[in-house]
């Protein structure tokens, strides 16, 4: 620990946002998943963008790394210190976002509302329905995952298909660069050309090029009627037809996810769930649609219109009955996480290589490492597969290379939703050309000179430039 450090800190944020205490550190130190964890010099918890530029000042001063952290439920690594490796650099200090949470009022003139960094998404969720309106993204860590981590991951989540990810919903932002340079575009004008989009730089760049304080955010009409089915199916083939043909026909379709038989018993065993009906298929696609009226009609009429399986298909109107078909879908990263440390491998596919690329899947982890369990599921409106294979040792990378590799080999992305992280730098170049690569590198020379903000994070600073943070 650099002398005076915690002093210097301390007279920014107050000493009792500077935590030092092993313990209360180390809580900071370990991903959601279990799977990445690395010392941290300490942690700050700035609680205006002020103090922010400060820290950063501060840090940059004493040219110490600094790991952005929001609610920690990401599920690449990206929002904990690297690992101890024996190279002779300060571990990083943690800038926790938890007391940049305020929530604005919701301007019901424009639709839309300003949130901290540190807000959670169910906390926005909230203040959209109180002025009748929503949020357009959701997801299951929604108690927990902050704006200014979702900005930064892009995060996806369930209702892509309609709305559109994170991104989409940001018009506006403020935030802090490496040198403490604050930069702020909070008007939230629709439409604004006025040179690069700065905000939209920022989205998805995983707290690499500066620290996210507050969001200006889209809000969208609140549609009352929610209807939710689940349908059993043979194959992935199927399922992915019956998207397809659901992404033509049903009008307010608002998400179409998919799993697996055992995926589902998983989830019931682990969570004490009854399967949702007697028939076992292979398949589950789990179906939303939302709108102001007979929602519940029209899905059903464009179901029967496809010639669903009555056997294997359960439909909810109401609340509850809704929440019960969507815990068989959105329990599964709880689930799998109940059995041992997962790799989680969030890829995209054409949609037309979806079903090919489920077969070659499996076949390829069994390849690669006989005995681990395979749980596939995701956003299949989306072309978007969570592959989990639980089994292999967190730092046995032999299965990860084995699917990012057919993926690529697919024309898919390695990243779908979740972000490159700590967990994909080696395998970037499978998704991105040497000349993005190269123009990446030069945003992040430019923004952050000395690649203190996250570094190893997304970019890897031991290829050429980046002088790797306080390394000499
Ligand atoms: P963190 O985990 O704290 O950080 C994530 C990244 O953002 C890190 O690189 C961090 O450094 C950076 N960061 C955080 N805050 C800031 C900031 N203020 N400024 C700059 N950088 C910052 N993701 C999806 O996309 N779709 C899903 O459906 C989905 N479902 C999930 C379900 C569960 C049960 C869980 C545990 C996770 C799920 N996730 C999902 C992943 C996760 O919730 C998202 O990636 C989310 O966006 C992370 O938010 P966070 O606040 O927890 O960020
Ligand atoms: C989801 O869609 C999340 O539920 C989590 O993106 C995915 O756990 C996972 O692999
Ligand atoms: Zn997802």
């Amino acid at each position: 620990m650099q002398p005076g450090l915690v002093e210097r800190l301390a007279a920014i944020v107050g000493a009792a946002h500077v935590l030092v205490d092993a313990e209360v550190v180390r809580s900071y130190t370990t991903d959601w998943t279990g799977r990445f964890s690395g010392p941290a010099t300490l942690v700050v918890r700035p609680s205006t963008t002020e103090e922010v530029a400060a820290v950063l000042q501060a840090c940059a001063a004493s040219h110490l790394p600094v790991v952005v952290q929001g609610g920690n439920t990401g599920l690449v690594g990206g929002s904990v210190p690297p690992p101890a490796d024996g190279v002779a650099r300060p571990a990083p200090v943690v800038l926790s976002t938890v007391r940049l949470a305020a929530i604005g009022p919701v301007d019901r003139v424009s639709n839309q509302v300003t949130a901290g960094a540190g807000a959670t998404l169910a906390g926005v969720q909230a203040a959209a329905h109180a002025a009748g309106l929503s949020f357009p993204v959701d997801l299951a860590a929604r108690d927990t995952a902050t704006v200014g981590g979702m900005v930064a991951t892009n995060a996806g989540g369930l209702h892509v298909i309609r709305y559109g990810a994170m991104r989409s919903q940001v018009l506006g932002m403020e935030v802090v660069l490496a040198d403490g340079q604050v930069l702020s575009r909070m008007s939230g004008l629709v439409k604004d050309n006025t040179g690069y989009d700065l905000s939209q730089l920022m989205v998805g760049s995983e707290g690499t090029l500066g620290v996210v304080t507050a969001v200006r955010l889209r809000l969208v009409p609140h549609q009352p009627q929610r209807a939710v089915a689940l349908l059993g199916v043979d194959s992935t083939a199927a399922a992915v037809a019956l998207a397809s043909e659901l992404r033509r026909q049903a009008d307010g379709l608002s998400a179409v996810e998919i799993f697996y038989q055992d995926g589902l018993d998983l989830v019931c065993h682990h969570c004490g769930l009854e399967p949702p009906f007697s028939a076992e298929r292979p398949v589950y696609l789990l179906v939303e649609a939302v709108g102001r009226d007979d929602v519940i009609d029209q899905l059903a009429s464009v179901l029967a219109d496809t010639g669903i399986d009555d056997e294997a298909t359960a439909v909810a109107d109401d609340e509850s009955g809704a929440a019960r078909l969507w815990a068989y879908r959105e329990r599964h990263t709880e689930a799998i996480s109940g059995i041992g440390v997962p790799h989680k491998l969030d890829v995209t596919l054409p949609i037309a290589a979806l079903a090919d690329f489920e077969r070659a899947v499996r076949l390829a982890v069994a390849g690669v490492s006989s005995d681990a369990v395979v749980v596939l599921f995701g956003h299949v409106g989306d072309g978007n597969l969570h592959v989990n294979v639980v089994g292999p040792p967190p730092d046995d990378e032999r299965v990860d290379a084995a699917v990012l590799e057919l993926v690529a080999s697919l024309g898919g992305s390695i990243s779908a939703e979740h972000g490159i992280g700590r967990a994909k730098v080696r395998w970037l170049g499978l998704s991105r050309s040497p000349a993005e690569l190269a123009t990446m590198r030069a945003v992040k020379d430019a923004l952050d000179p000395e690649w203190l903000l996250n570094p190893g994070v997304l970019l890897d600073p031991q290829v050429d430039g980046g002088s790797a943070s306080g390394d000499e």
